[in-house]
Order: C-alpha cells, then structure tokens, then sequence
C-alpha cells in the first residue's frame, strides 16, 4: 500500500489552517497541526476534522517561540511538506507587540528552518512559508509582482520580511526546498473578526438587526487586492508541487476600497449608503433600504438617515499601506492557478454567514 504523505501545519487553528488541513485531508494526507497552548479552546475552526474514530487531523503541543517545541515535533513526525502559516498575523497589534511579533513571525520562520537541518530532513521536507503583500508596503510599483522592490511599513512587515529572506537563504545556501507563497489578503466566513472585512460584514448584519448601533473603522481609503482564503491555501500546496521551489505572488488583480467593502456588504442588505463630513467627522448613513439582495426576512431595524458607520482614530495605524494590487501572471503561468470567487461573491459569502450568526444572536437575547 502506498504510503500516506505528512503535512505539518503551524497556524491550523487560524483561518487558513482551517481551509488548507480540509484540503490536505481530502487529497489523502495524514495531517498534523501544531497547536499552542490557550486558556479557552483555539480549535473551533477544525473542530469537525479532529477527533472521532479516523481523525483527519492530529494536534501536537508547540509554539512558535520554543524551539525545542518544533525540534521535537519535527524529529517525531519527520514530515513530508511543513506549510508555515502560524503568525501573529494582525498588522496593528504589530505596533502594539513589535518584540513578540518578530519573535513569532520573523524568527519562528527560522526555527523550523533549523529543524529541518538538525534532523538530516533537506532532501526529504518541502517548507512552505506564508509570506506576504505587506511587504510592498509602501509601494514601488503597480501592480506588484515577484520582482517588486519590498518596503515594508509595520513591525510586522518587518518580521515578515526577515523570514522571507531567511527562506531564501536557506534554499540558497542549503539546497532546501523552501519556498514563500507571497500572498494578497483573502478573506472568508471564517476570517478573524479583528480584520477590517470581517469586521465589516459582522458589523453590517449586527446593525441591522438592531444588534448594535453602528460600526466604528478607521482609514476607509485603504485600497486592499481581496481574493478568498478557500482559493489562495489550493495556491500553497500548488508551489510545492513544483519540481524546483520559487517564489510566487498569489493575487485576483482587482482592488477595492474599505469605503467600497462598506458600500457592498450594505447592499447586499438592502442599504444604500452615503458618506458625509470629512476625516474624523465623516460618518456613513442609511440613505436608502430596500430589498435585502440576499434570500434573508426583510426584518431589518436600521431607519432611513441613521448613521451606520463612524470614524474612531483607535483604527488608524502609525503608518498604514494605503493600496496593494497583486500582479500573479507567474502563478497563473507557472501553478495554472486562478482565483475562482469573485469580489461581490466573497463579501456575499460572508454577509449570508454572518446574518446566520447574528440571526441566532437575536434570538438568544429575544430580539427578535
Ligand atoms: P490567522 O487566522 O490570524 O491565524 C494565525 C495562526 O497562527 C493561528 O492558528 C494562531 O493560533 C497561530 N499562532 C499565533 N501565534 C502563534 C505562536 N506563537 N505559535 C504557534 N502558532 C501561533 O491568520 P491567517 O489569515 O490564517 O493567515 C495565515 C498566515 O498567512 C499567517 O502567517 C499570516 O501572517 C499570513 N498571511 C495572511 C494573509 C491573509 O490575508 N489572511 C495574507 C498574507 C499572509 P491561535 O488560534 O492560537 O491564535
Ligand atoms: O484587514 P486588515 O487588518 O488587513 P491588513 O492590514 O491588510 O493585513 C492582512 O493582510 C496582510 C496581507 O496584505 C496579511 F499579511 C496580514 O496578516 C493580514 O491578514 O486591514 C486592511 C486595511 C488597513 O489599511 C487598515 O488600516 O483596512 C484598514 N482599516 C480601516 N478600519 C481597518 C479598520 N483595519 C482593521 N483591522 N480594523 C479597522 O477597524
């Protein structure tokens, strides 16, 4: 019989680790998740792949800053293909946490580097590292490609940028197959509520049904390329099929505005918005309801003139990347990869997802 391949996932309790450990467990791979410690369950995501009599995937103990914790993983589990998705991932914490987040997005990218080294795994493992468009940063160039100078403009642009160069190095100077995914952001129901899309298409549904009175955001010209998770985790495992590793920018080569992202996800519930004021002043109002254009009751609670969306500074960032627009020629030449789901399909996705979770909301505090 032929032997079963094993994936190791960092990060399989985060949004991509959900999507890629399904993937990899549809496509017959014995996949192992290492999972840090917390004081509440971190598992909800994966919660239907664990446990049971053939689980899909078994959870190890390790963390990111403890380099024993990866070695000994690593030499338990002697794995086929690493896919490196464990980060602190949220750019504005970055700024709140810079030592931590370099520890954890920079040199724990190291660590598992080393891992592979110390065991004799160089010609055996294949590494994936989750790398980033924050490291165009401030960009030099539109679109941006492989070949794009890097600027990166927060801490944990920087942790990042380390670890993409530490990947390279390590391919260069120890024949390792390493590779960095240099991902746009991709979103999903099961984003973290911390980012601004989730964020929004939580928000917007609380909103309407009465559940809370408005959303606060910060900079709503930020212009992000916005692709789906459940695409992007096909692209990682995809760069590691490849006979040589290399690196590559996995993007839809569309981009719109956090003003825009609004704008969408209101519509999809009947709303047409509009903005006045300026700056810190500007606020969103309900300027026109009508149908909802997805199959949902029209119970909606928000009146026409209420102010939906409000500026809070707390949002804004010490310095912010103000536009990213993905240019994946490459990829899609290279992996034959394309982006499947739409713009206005993701933020559909997610708005269907979320009314589902502020529907039971409201019927748990008899709102409706
Ligand atoms: P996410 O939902 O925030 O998940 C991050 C994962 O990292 C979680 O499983 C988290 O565990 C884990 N983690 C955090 N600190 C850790 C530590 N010290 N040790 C071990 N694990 C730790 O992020 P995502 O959106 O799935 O992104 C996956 C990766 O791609 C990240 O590296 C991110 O930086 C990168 N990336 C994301 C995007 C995007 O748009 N989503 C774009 C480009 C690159 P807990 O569940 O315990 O918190
Ligand atoms: O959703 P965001 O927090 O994502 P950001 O900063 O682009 O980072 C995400 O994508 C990166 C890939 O480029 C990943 F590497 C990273 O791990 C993460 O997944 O913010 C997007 C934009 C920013 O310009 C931010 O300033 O939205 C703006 N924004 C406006 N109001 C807000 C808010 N962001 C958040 N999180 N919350 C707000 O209220």
């Amino acid at each position: 019989m032929k032997r079963r391949k094993k994936a190791l996932i960092t990060g399989i309790t985060g949004q991509d680790g959900a999507y890629l450990s399904e993937f990899l467990v549809g496509k017959g791979y014995e996949v192992f998740g290492m999972v840090r410690r917390s004081s509440l369950p971190n598992t909800g995501r994966i919660r239907h792949l664990c446990g049971g009599s053939s689980p899909g995937v078994n959870l190890l103990q390790g963390d990111l800053a403890d380099s024993e914790s990866i070695f000994r993983i690593v030499m338990e589990i002697r794995p086929d293909e690493i896919y490196n998705l464990g980060s602190q991932s949220h750019v504005g914490v970055s700024f709140k946490e810079p030592e931590y987040t370099a520890d954890v997005s920079g040199i724990g990218t190291l660590r598992f580097l080393e891992a592979i080294r110390m065991f004799n795994l160089e010609k055996k493992t294949k590494f994936y590292q989750a790398s980033t468009s924050e490291l165009f940063g401030k960009v030099r160039e539109i679109p941006q490609s492989e070949k794009t100078p890097f600027y990166p403009r927060s801490p944990y642009g920087v942790a990042k940028l380390f670890a993409y160069w530490t990947v390279v190095n390590y391919r260069e100077a120890y024949g390792l197959f390493a590779a960095n995914g240099i991902l746009f952001n991709h979103e999903s129901p099961l984003r973290g509520e911390e980012f601004v899309t989730r964020k929004i298409t939580r928000g917007v549904t609380r909103v309407y049904l009465g559940l809370q009175d408005c959303l606060s955001l910060g900079n709503l010209d930020s212009r992000r390329d916005w692709g789906h998770a459940r695409d992007y985790v096909k692209a990682m495992w995809l760069i590691l099929r490849r006979k040589k590793p290399e690196d590559f920018v996995i993007a839809t080569g569309r981009q719109h505005s956090v003003r825009e992202f609004v704008e969408m996800s209101a519509k999809k519930m009947g709303i047409i918005i509009r903005w006045r004021g300026k700056g810190l002043k500007e606020v969103g109002i309900a300027y026109k309801i009508g149908r909802p254009e997805i199959d949902i009751p029209e119970k909606g609670r928000v009146k026409e003139g209420q102010v939906i969306v409000r500026i809070d500074p707390r949002f804004y960032r010490p310095s912010d990347v103000s536009t990213l627009l993905g240019n994946s020629k490459k990829a899609r030449k290279l992996l034959g990869w394309k982006p499947e789901v739409s713009f206005g399909q993701l933020v559909e996705d997610m708005i269907v997802s979320d009314f589902e979770l502020a529907e039971k909301e409201a019927r748990e505090k008899s709102v409706l």
